[in-house]
């Protein structure tokens, strides 16, 4: 163990590009895995934010650069120079609200049209705390039935999941509010992510984070010595 935890591994940047109808939760997703936090009521997001995250795979470390949208999902499509050079993308619709997955399912087409052949892309229907499904970390609403337990459910997991598989994504049931599969998601981006499209940073520490004149907007929680665990840090 302590002899892979100290030897070097090779370190890769991967744009990772977020889409998803307005409201489903793309940036509560991002804050849950970059920041481990939840915030109720979120605002929207204004300006662009551009987080980093590492996530430590066996072999090799990957460096997330995630580009959230700055809300202009709520008004426009997003220009396609968002998502041109990902080689991921978190397609995210809200699982109480069937027309998010339709939406989801439209960018998703238009990734396979217009984005990188290679990219890799995740379907994440969030808002599992909002069902009554006993793995999402509520549990409260066990054995109890209907919409008066709180089962807001709209999508069904077999509707999504076969979807999913008939386009080749990658398919997650999360929650960003309690976290459940959250950082799962991003794992399984990074191993899914071809060695072919990895290309090497310019080493360690260096950021090649463009300056978006935002305040707030560059996350790096990593400090310069991060533990070397596995999987996404959070
Ligand atoms: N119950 C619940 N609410 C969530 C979850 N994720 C986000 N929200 C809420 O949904 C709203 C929209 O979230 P936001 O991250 O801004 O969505 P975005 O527009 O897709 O970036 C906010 O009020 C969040 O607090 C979740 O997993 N569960
Ligand atoms: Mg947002």
């Amino acid at each position: 163990m302590a002899d892979s935890a100290n030897a070097p591994k090779p370190s890769s940047s991967v744009k990772l590009v977020l889409l998803g109808e307005a409201a489903v939760g793309k940036s509560s997703l991002v804050l849950r895995f970059v920041n481990n936090d939840f915030q109720e009521n979120k605002e929207p997001t204004i300006g662009a934010a551009f987080l980093t995250q590492k996530c430590n795979l066996p072999s090799r470390t990957i460096k997330f650069e995630i580009w959230d949208t700055a809300g202009q999902e709520r008004f426009a499509s997003l220009a396609p120079m968002y998502y041109r050079n990902a080689q991921a993308a978190l397609v995210v619709y809200d699982l109480t609200k069937p027309t998010s997955l339709i939406k989801a399912k439209h960018w998703v087409a238009e990734l396979q049209r217009q984005a990188s052949p290679g990219i890799v892309i995740a379907l994440v229907g969030n808002k599992l705390d909002l069902t009554n499904d006993s793995e999402s970390g509520q549990g409260d609403a066990e054995g109890a039935e209907g919409e008066e337990s709180g089962d807001a459910r709209k999508v069904s997991t077999d509707e999504a999941k076969s979807y999913a598989e008939e386009e080749n994504l990658l398919f997650f049931e999360t929650s960003a509010k309690t976290g459940h599969n959250v950082s799962e998601v991003f794992t399984a981006i990074a191993n899914a992510i071809p060695e072919t499209s990895l290309k090497s940073t310019r080493g360690p520490g260096v950021s090649n984070a463009v300056g978006r004149g935002g305040d707030e907007q560059r996350v790096n929680l990593n400090g310069p010595r991060e533990a070397a665990k596995e999987g996404c840090a959070c």
